[in-house]
Protein backbone atom coordinates (compact mmCIF):
# COMPACT_ATOMS: atom_id res chain seq x y z
CA UNK A 1 0.00 0.00 0.00
CA UNK A 2 1.29 3.27 -0.97
CA UNK A 3 1.49 5.87 2.38
CA UNK A 4 3.85 8.08 0.69
CA UNK A 5 3.97 10.27 -2.83
CA UNK A 6 5.78 9.59 -5.84
CA UNK A 7 5.97 13.15 -6.87
CA UNK A 8 9.76 13.34 -7.75
CA UNK A 9 10.94 9.65 -7.87
CA UNK A 10 15.06 9.18 -7.80
CA UNK A 11 17.05 6.11 -8.68
CA UNK A 12 19.58 6.01 -7.39
CA UNK A 13 21.52 3.52 -10.23
CA UNK A 14 24.84 2.12 -9.04
CA UNK A 15 26.18 1.47 -12.42
CA UNK A 16 25.83 5.71 -13.21
CA UNK A 17 26.60 6.78 -9.86
CA UNK A 18 30.22 5.09 -10.85
CA UNK A 19 32.60 5.41 -7.97
CA UNK A 20 30.34 8.33 -6.08
CA UNK A 21 28.90 6.85 -3.12
CA UNK A 22 25.19 5.92 -3.33
CA UNK A 23 23.98 6.98 0.03
CA UNK A 24 25.52 10.55 -0.18
CA UNK A 25 23.66 10.91 -3.79
CA UNK A 26 20.45 9.72 -2.37
CA UNK A 27 20.89 12.26 0.42
CA UNK A 28 21.77 14.78 -1.89
CA UNK A 29 18.72 14.17 -3.64
CA UNK A 30 16.62 13.95 -0.17
CA UNK A 31 17.76 17.38 0.48
CA UNK A 32 16.61 18.54 -2.94
CA UNK A 33 12.77 18.14 -2.42
CA UNK A 34 12.56 13.92 -3.41
CA UNK A 35 9.67 12.32 -1.86
CA UNK A 36 10.99 8.61 -2.85
CA UNK A 37 13.98 6.95 -3.26
CA UNK A 38 14.63 3.49 -5.27
CA UNK A 39 18.00 1.20 -5.59
CA UNK A 40 19.01 0.34 -8.94
CA UNK A 41 22.12 -1.79 -7.84
CA UNK A 42 22.12 -4.33 -11.26
CA UNK A 43 26.27 -4.18 -10.95
CA UNK A 44 26.38 -5.04 -7.54
CA UNK A 45 26.74 -8.34 -5.66
CA UNK A 46 24.10 -9.37 -3.72
CA UNK A 47 26.06 -8.91 -0.35
CA UNK A 48 26.64 -5.41 -1.57
CA UNK A 49 23.19 -4.57 -2.55
CA UNK A 50 21.64 -5.52 0.65
CA UNK A 51 24.03 -3.47 2.39
CA UNK A 52 23.47 -0.62 0.72
CA UNK A 53 19.84 -1.16 0.36
CA UNK A 54 19.65 -1.46 4.56
CA UNK A 55 21.95 2.13 4.55
CA UNK A 56 19.36 3.98 2.05
CA UNK A 57 16.19 2.02 4.28
CA UNK A 58 17.66 4.07 7.18
CA UNK A 59 18.14 7.18 5.64
CA UNK A 60 14.78 7.21 3.94
CA UNK A 61 12.89 6.75 7.13
CA UNK A 62 14.78 9.15 9.32
CA UNK A 63 13.62 11.36 6.29
CA UNK A 64 9.86 9.89 5.98
CA UNK A 65 10.95 9.02 1.89
CA UNK A 66 9.43 6.33 -0.07
CA UNK A 67 12.53 3.82 -0.45
CA UNK A 68 11.92 0.91 -2.95
CA UNK A 69 14.12 -1.83 -4.19
CA UNK A 70 14.45 -2.42 -8.07
CA UNK A 71 14.46 -6.20 -9.22
CA UNK A 72 14.69 -7.72 -6.12
CA UNK A 73 12.36 -8.95 -3.72
CA UNK A 74 15.00 -10.63 -1.43
CA UNK A 75 16.94 -7.48 -0.73
CA UNK A 76 14.12 -5.63 -0.01
CA UNK A 77 12.45 -7.84 2.51
CA UNK A 78 15.59 -8.40 4.08
CA UNK A 79 15.97 -4.11 4.57
CA UNK A 80 12.35 -3.88 5.22
CA UNK A 81 11.99 -1.39 2.37
CA UNK A 82 8.37 -0.08 1.71
CA UNK A 83 8.69 -2.42 -1.28
CA UNK A 84 9.90 -3.43 -4.79
CA UNK A 85 9.70 -2.31 -8.39
CA UNK A 86 9.25 -4.95 -10.90
CA UNK A 87 9.75 -5.33 -14.73
CA UNK A 88 8.01 -8.38 -17.05
CA UNK A 89 11.60 -10.43 -16.70
CA UNK A 90 11.63 -10.34 -12.85
CA UNK A 91 9.89 -12.16 -10.28
CA UNK A 92 6.19 -12.30 -11.55
CA UNK A 93 4.05 -9.30 -9.78
CA UNK A 94 1.58 -11.89 -8.81
CA UNK A 95 3.86 -13.90 -7.17
CA UNK A 96 5.79 -10.75 -5.27
CA UNK A 97 2.15 -9.22 -4.27
CA UNK A 98 1.80 -13.12 -1.82
CA UNK A 99 5.43 -12.82 -1.04
CA UNK A 100 4.91 -8.83 -0.10
CA UNK A 101 1.77 -9.07 1.63
CA UNK A 102 -0.53 -6.15 1.10
CA UNK A 103 1.15 -3.66 3.38
CA UNK A 104 4.24 -3.20 1.08
CA UNK A 105 4.57 -1.27 -1.91
CA UNK A 106 4.92 -2.96 -5.30
CA UNK A 107 5.51 -1.10 -8.01
CA UNK A 108 5.41 -2.85 -11.81
CA UNK A 109 6.71 -1.46 -15.01
CA UNK A 110 4.36 -1.09 -18.05
CA UNK A 111 5.46 0.22 -21.11
CA UNK A 112 1.74 -0.46 -22.97
CA UNK A 113 -1.63 -1.33 -22.18
CA UNK A 114 -1.47 -5.01 -21.99
CA UNK A 115 1.34 -4.15 -19.58
CA UNK A 116 -0.70 -2.11 -17.79
CA UNK A 117 -3.84 -4.24 -17.19
CA UNK A 118 -1.50 -7.17 -16.26
CA UNK A 119 0.43 -4.94 -13.83
CA UNK A 120 -2.97 -3.74 -11.99
CA UNK A 121 -4.54 -7.42 -12.22
CA UNK A 122 -1.49 -8.64 -10.21
CA UNK A 123 -2.11 -5.83 -7.64
CA UNK A 124 0.24 -3.02 -8.12
CA UNK A 125 0.63 -0.49 -6.02
CA UNK A 126 1.61 2.49 -9.04
CA UNK A 127 3.34 1.73 -12.73
CA UNK A 128 6.46 2.87 -13.41
CA UNK A 129 5.05 4.24 -17.29
CA UNK A 130 7.51 4.55 -20.08
CA UNK A 131 10.19 5.27 -21.24
CA UNK A 132 8.05 8.81 -22.03
CA UNK A 133 11.31 9.76 -24.12
CA UNK A 134 14.34 8.48 -25.58
CA UNK A 135 16.93 7.55 -22.63
CA UNK A 136 20.19 6.83 -22.63
CA UNK A 137 20.54 5.59 -19.63
CA UNK A 138 18.46 2.16 -20.43
CA UNK A 139 19.66 0.06 -23.66
CA UNK A 140 16.80 -2.14 -23.99
CA UNK A 141 14.21 0.42 -22.70
CA UNK A 142 12.03 0.07 -25.69
CA UNK A 143 10.42 2.53 -28.18
CA UNK A 144 9.72 6.14 -26.16
CA UNK A 145 5.51 5.87 -25.86
CA UNK A 146 5.22 9.81 -25.82
CA UNK A 147 2.82 11.93 -23.87
CA UNK A 148 -0.04 10.08 -25.63
CA UNK A 149 1.31 6.62 -24.68
CA UNK A 150 1.25 8.26 -21.07
CA UNK A 151 -2.36 9.51 -21.70
CA UNK A 152 -3.51 6.53 -22.74
CA UNK A 153 -2.48 4.28 -19.31
CA UNK A 154 -3.27 7.07 -17.32
CA UNK A 155 -6.81 6.68 -18.37
CA UNK A 156 -6.94 3.11 -17.45
CA UNK A 157 -4.95 3.63 -14.35
CA UNK A 158 -6.67 3.50 -10.65
CA UNK A 159 -3.29 3.24 -9.13
CA UNK A 160 -0.76 6.58 -9.23
CA UNK A 161 1.59 6.67 -12.12
CA UNK A 162 5.29 7.30 -12.08
CA UNK A 163 6.21 8.39 -15.45
CA UNK A 164 10.27 7.40 -16.73
CA UNK A 165 12.54 7.62 -19.27
CA UNK A 166 14.51 10.69 -20.45
CA UNK A 167 12.52 13.20 -17.97
CA UNK A 168 14.19 16.45 -17.47
CA UNK A 169 13.16 19.88 -16.12
CA UNK A 170 12.95 21.20 -18.96
CA UNK A 171 9.85 18.35 -20.10
CA UNK A 172 8.27 17.03 -16.50
CA UNK A 173 5.31 20.00 -16.70
CA UNK A 174 4.08 18.60 -19.53
CA UNK A 175 4.45 14.63 -17.90
CA UNK A 176 2.52 15.94 -15.16
CA UNK A 177 0.43 17.70 -17.48
CA UNK A 178 -0.40 14.30 -19.14
CA UNK A 179 -1.98 12.79 -15.91
CA UNK A 180 1.58 11.65 -14.26
CA UNK A 181 1.67 11.67 -10.22
CA UNK A 182 5.30 11.51 -10.48
CA UNK A 183 8.58 11.82 -12.65
CA UNK A 184 11.07 8.81 -12.05
CA UNK A 185 14.79 10.35 -12.96
CA UNK A 186 18.40 9.23 -13.34
CA UNK A 187 20.43 11.24 -15.30
CA UNK A 188 18.98 14.48 -14.54
CA UNK A 189 19.52 14.28 -11.09
CA UNK A 190 22.84 11.68 -10.60
CA UNK A 191 24.76 12.92 -13.64
CA UNK A 192 23.93 16.97 -12.85
CA UNK A 193 26.90 19.06 -11.17
CA UNK A 194 24.91 20.26 -8.38
CA UNK A 195 22.14 16.90 -7.43
CA UNK A 196 21.07 18.83 -4.41
CA UNK A 197 19.81 21.40 -6.93
CA UNK A 198 18.98 19.39 -9.68
CA UNK A 199 16.42 17.96 -7.41
CA UNK A 200 15.31 21.09 -5.74
CA UNK A 201 14.50 21.77 -9.79
CA UNK A 202 12.58 19.44 -10.94
CA UNK A 203 10.36 19.46 -7.51
CA UNK A 204 10.03 23.15 -8.35
CA UNK A 205 8.51 22.45 -11.86
CA UNK A 206 6.51 19.08 -10.74
CA UNK A 207 4.90 21.50 -7.95
CA UNK A 208 3.99 23.99 -10.10
CA UNK A 209 2.50 21.99 -12.89
CA UNK A 210 0.30 20.24 -10.33
CA UNK A 211 -0.96 23.41 -8.83
CA UNK A 212 -1.96 24.34 -12.70
CA UNK A 213 -3.73 20.77 -13.28
CA UNK A 214 -5.42 21.27 -10.39
N1 LIG B 1 13.16 2.40 -17.25
C1 LIG B 1 12.60 2.95 -18.33
S1 LIG B 1 13.52 4.26 -18.90
C2 LIG B 1 14.67 4.05 -17.66
C3 LIG B 1 14.31 2.99 -16.86
C4 LIG B 1 15.06 2.51 -15.69
C5 LIG B 1 15.89 4.91 -17.53
C6 LIG B 1 15.58 6.29 -17.02
O1 LIG B 1 16.77 7.04 -16.91
P1 LIG B 1 16.84 8.58 -17.29
O2 LIG B 1 18.32 8.90 -17.17
O3 LIG B 1 16.04 9.33 -16.26
O4 LIG B 1 16.32 8.72 -18.68
MG1 LIG C 1 13.66 -5.03 -13.28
Amino acid sequence: MLRRPLDLYVIVDTAVAGDRDPVALAAAAIAGGATAIQLRAKDLPTVRQVAVARALADLARRHAVLFIVNDRLDVALAVEADGVHLGWEDLPPADARRLLGPERVLGVSAGNLEEARAALAAGADYLGVGPIFPTRTKADAGEAIGLAGLRAIRALSPVPIVAIGGITAENAAAVIAAGADGVAVISAVLLAPDPTAAARRLRQVIDEARRARG
